[in-house]
């Protein structure tokens, strides 16, 4: 690992410039009655045009060099946050798994790279048992050939502990990671083992990386997971199976016991392409799902998909939201709010590239949208609800020319 010096941090004031203009004006007595009256009348328009209630932006803060630096998962700690992500700007050659720690407030701690000559990636990180992290994703640079699974304990300022690597002769990519008390238990897709194509990959550690068990779900096409949750009773996975369902590939939603064995499956989709991408517990019993739904006849992925389940994976609501009339949006990912409502990150190609934010309440209807300007998300990219109830998402900006990474500070 190494450190890397250079990366940036801006901030956008939205109404510190109409605070600094009314404060730096001087004011004579008889004018302060005319002031108030006209401050007055300016709060009273802005909140009739609804400026006090939008949504906006806290702050943001960019990281990068020349080359495409992106933002995977995001994870508040004491007193801050840590982002995991990608950089080929940096590191050992060719992308390498990035770590940033900042400040409450996006400000840089410190930053670490991961990987060697390959192409490797961090694309998930939790908290580890005792103190420091644990960052799942794929590396190009180690392992039994192609890529391979990776889980890499850091301590608490991002300083490798150990790293293993899993997988075979074929590609092999960890996606989702979850902390289990005993050890982890990383989600992904395997080439290297299972049914054939790619095949849904969930596998086991202890707590020094070393595997207790790994399991395969699918079958002769392409399936695969991208998101998984700890449940009381084992785990929640969503993914995509391109092996059974409507056609395509069909959202794949799995429980298994606590030993990774499948309790049921069930698959969402019609005949085009369907993919889930982030799966939570709900509070009660059963699951919310999001990813995307092909929406005829365009096919492909067309529209963000949310979907409410009891808890055998049975459908309550199944909700379709897009950004405009055109373009393809995806739901990557969605967290429960104090509210008793959901938060929904995604992407919409409408009128270019944009990470899109949607909240909704328990039954998945739509209560305000936003778009974050020049800023956009991958597949599988997270967000977090943070401890003041604001939210922080994370992904690329192309502000300065180039992909940077991108963490956003958006109010409740
Ligand atoms: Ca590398
Ligand atoms: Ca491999
Ligand atoms: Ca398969």
């Amino acid at each position: 690992m190494s450190e890397v010096r250079g990366a940036r941090s801006s901030r956008r004031p939205i109404f510190t410039r109409i605070r600094s203009v009314l404060t730096s004006t001087r004011f004579s007595e008889e004018h302060l009655v005319m002031a108030a009256a006209l401050m007055a009348t300016l709060l009273i328009l802005l909140y009739a045009f609804g400026a006090l209630e939008t949504k906006g932006e806290v702050w943001r803060a960019t990281f990068g060099g020349p080359g495409f630096d992106v933002g995977s998962s995001v994870l508040e700690k004491a007193g801050g946050l840590v982002v995991a992500g990608r950089t080929n700007s940096f590191g050992a050659g060719e992308y390498d798994g990035w770590l940033i720690a900042t400040d409450s407030k996006g400000r840089e701690l410190w930053n670490r790279t991961i990987g060697g000559p390959g192409d490797d990636e961090a694309t998930a990180i939790v908290a580890a048992r005792g103190g420091g992290y644990a960052i799942a994703g794929g590396t190009g640079s180690f392992g039994a050939g192609g890529s391979d699974g990776w889980l890499v304990r850091t301590d608490h300022q991002g300083r490798e502990v150990w790293n293993r690597t899993f997988g075979g002769p074929g590609d092999d990519w960890a996606y989702s990671l979850q902390e289990t008390g005993d050890g982890y238990v990383i989600l992904g897709e395997t080439d290297s083992f299972g049914a054939g194509g790619r095949d849904l990959w969930l596998l086991k550690a202890d707590h020094q990386g070393r595997e207790v068990w790994n399991r395969t779900f699918g079958g002769t096409g392409d399936d695969g997971g991208r998101s998984i949750k700890r449940t009381a009773d084992g785990f929640i996975i969503a993914g995509f199976t391109e092996s059974r369902g409507a056609g395509g590939k069909d959202l794949w939603l799995l429980k298994a016991d606590p030993n990774g064995s499948e309790v049921w499956n069930v698959t969402f989709g019609g005949s085009k392409d369907d993919i889930g991408e982030a799966v939570i517990e709900r509070a009660g019993g059963g699951y919310v799902v999001a990813g995307g739904a092909s929406v005829p006849p365009e096919g492909g992925l067309g529209d963000a998909w949310l979907i409410i389940t009891d808890d055998q994976g049975s459908p309550l609501r199944g909700k379709i939201f897009s950004v405009g009339d055109s373009g393809r949006d995806l739901a990557t990912t969605v967290a429960a709010t104090a509210d008793g409502g959901y938060i929904v990150g995604g992407w919409s190609s409408a009128g270019g590239l944009y990470s899109w934010l949607l909240k909704t309440d328990g039954a998945g209807e739509k209560e305000w949208d936003f778009t974050i300007p020049d800023s956009g998300r991958e597949e599988g990219s997270s967000l977090l609800v943070a401890e003041d109830g604001g939210y922080v998402t994370c992904g690329w900006t192309i502000s300065s020319g180039n992909p940077d990474m991108i963490l956003v500070k958006v109010k409740r």
